[in-house]
């Protein structure tokens, strides 16, 4: 196994960017509890190499994982041997993939936007073009956007926040973050979308206007940028952050099992090697760490919303356990009322609940560190689609995703600003 990612490794070093031909993503299904065993002991299976895109929770959800062609005969051939179901989701990733990258080149070979009214929302974009595009809408907007550097990434990348205000110290605030996983593409996609709709709409929009009149908007769309960068240039299925783990070859750790929120509990891993490591110690993690620092030293966040792709879904706390938040009523009416907002668009479906009830269970992730610390309005968000390209979703999807996001954001931010002295 070692050997194998070493070996992976060096050929990537080597070539360049790591290639996933013939590479599938299954969706399993088990039809009992015995299945679920099996499907679930094959992640324990490290010479398979699986990436569990949705993991083994229970009998009623599928699971879908992506599979290397080395290791696809095999898996297909455990799973027809105990009569388990699968359906083929993706067929050829690397199709996906070239499709994704002739799109972007072709995108990007337009000159540089001179200004963010002529920026191409509408494509994915390299973490420079946003980097670029959130100074020019600073320098656009002076006295609605600032950009405050939060802290840097573990490799040296600075960790940019924009600020919207429209006055006043320390006003109460409402935070957004995209991109905390980096393959989620359509995540920093819409962000870069919302910035723009922030200031587009303020002034014009009633509802938006009354919220910036009294509370401020942190927005911070490359939560990753190490991860974010690396998909771009290496591995376009990279998750974690890129900091190395000292004792192993495998590089990173989930940010979304980082927090100091029952850290080191059921729902993440302690093996470096997984896709759910939760690192070393809470906060290990600068990208985390300049976060929990910010949040600290602010003192006045009413909403704390972290957003995520894939599977239409919007979540409260807890993920760690399944005692209901003392919120719990406010904040299921809210979600409820938020997912009919963004269904009014295009009648694109959520479900809604709390992480543990409505995914799985996961330790030390975000939202459940936000709302312990008094941040009521602790949601976190899954965006599009539900399988069908996964965390691959084509460029066509990004701006109907954003706006219905935007729908479901702008009922989370009223209703805060409302319940908010
Ligand atoms: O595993 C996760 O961290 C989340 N799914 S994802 O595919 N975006 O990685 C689910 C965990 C709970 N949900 C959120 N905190 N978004
Ligand atoms: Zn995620």
């Amino acid at each position: 196994m070692r050997g194998l990612l070493v070996l992976t490794a060096l050929f990537v070093a080597v070539f360049g960017k790591e290639t996933f031909e013939g590479h599938q993503v299954l969706r399993i299904t088990a039809k009992d509890e015995l299945q679920l065993s099996l499907v679930k002991d094959l992640e324990d299976m490290e010479e398979f190499q699986l990436d569990f895109w949705r993991e083994a929770i229970d009998v009623a959800t599928s699971v879908d994982v992506r599979v290397p062609f080395h290791s696809l005969q095999a898996v297909k051939a455990y799973l027809e041997t105990q009569d388990i179901q699968y359906a083929v989701m993706i067929k050829d990733l690397q199709a996906v993939l070239h499709e994704e990258e002739e799109q972007m080149q072709f995108a990007a070979r337009a000159a540089g936007p001179r200004s963010t009214d002529s920026f191409d929302y509408a494509n994915y974009h390299s973490i420079s073009e946003i980097y670029r595009f959130q100074d020019m809408l600073v320098a656009e907007n002076p006295n609605l956007v600032s950009k405050i550097v939060i802290g840097q990434s573990y490799e040296g990348r600075p960790l940019n926040v924009l600020k919207f205000s429209t006055g006043g110290t320390n006003r109460p605030a409402i935070w957004i973050d995209t991109g905390i996983h980096s393959r989620e593409w359509v995540t920093q996609a819409s962000g870069t979308w919302f910035a723009k709709k922030i200031v587009t709409d303020y002034g014009r929009d009633p509802a938006l206007t009354a919220i910036l009149n009294k509370m401020d908007i942190f927005l911070e769309i490359v939560t990753n940028p190490d991860g974010f960068s690396f998909t771009q240039t290496t591995n376009r299925m990279w998750r974690k952050t890129r900091k190395p783990n000292s004792g192993s070859s495998c590089v990173g750790v989930d940010p979304n099992r980082n927090w100091d929120a029952a850290f080191g509990g059921a729902g993440a891993s302690g093996n470096p090697c997984s896709e759910t490591y939760r690192g070393p110690r809470p906060h290990s993690e600068s990208e985390v760490k300049s976060i929990v620092d910010f949040v600290k030293s602010h003192g006045n966040l009413k909403a704390f919303i972290s957003i995520h792709a894939y599977s239409q879904m919007l979540l409260y706390p807890y993920g760690y356990t399944k005692t209901p938040a003392k919120d719990q009523r406010e904040l299921h009416e809210l979600a409820r009322k938020a997912i009919n907002d963004l269904a009014s668009l295009h009648g694109t479906r959520y479900r809604y609940g709390s992480i543990i009830s409505t995914i799985y269970q996961a330790s030390g992730s975000t939202i459940d560190w936000t709302y312990n610390q008094g941040i009521k309005y602790s949601y976190t968000f899954e965006l599009r689609d539900t399988g069908r390209y996964g965390f691959l979703l084509p460029a066509s999807q990004i701006l109907p995703t954003a706006k219905e996001t935007w729908l479901a954001l702008m009922a989370i931010m009223d209703h805060t600003s409302k319940n908010t002295n």
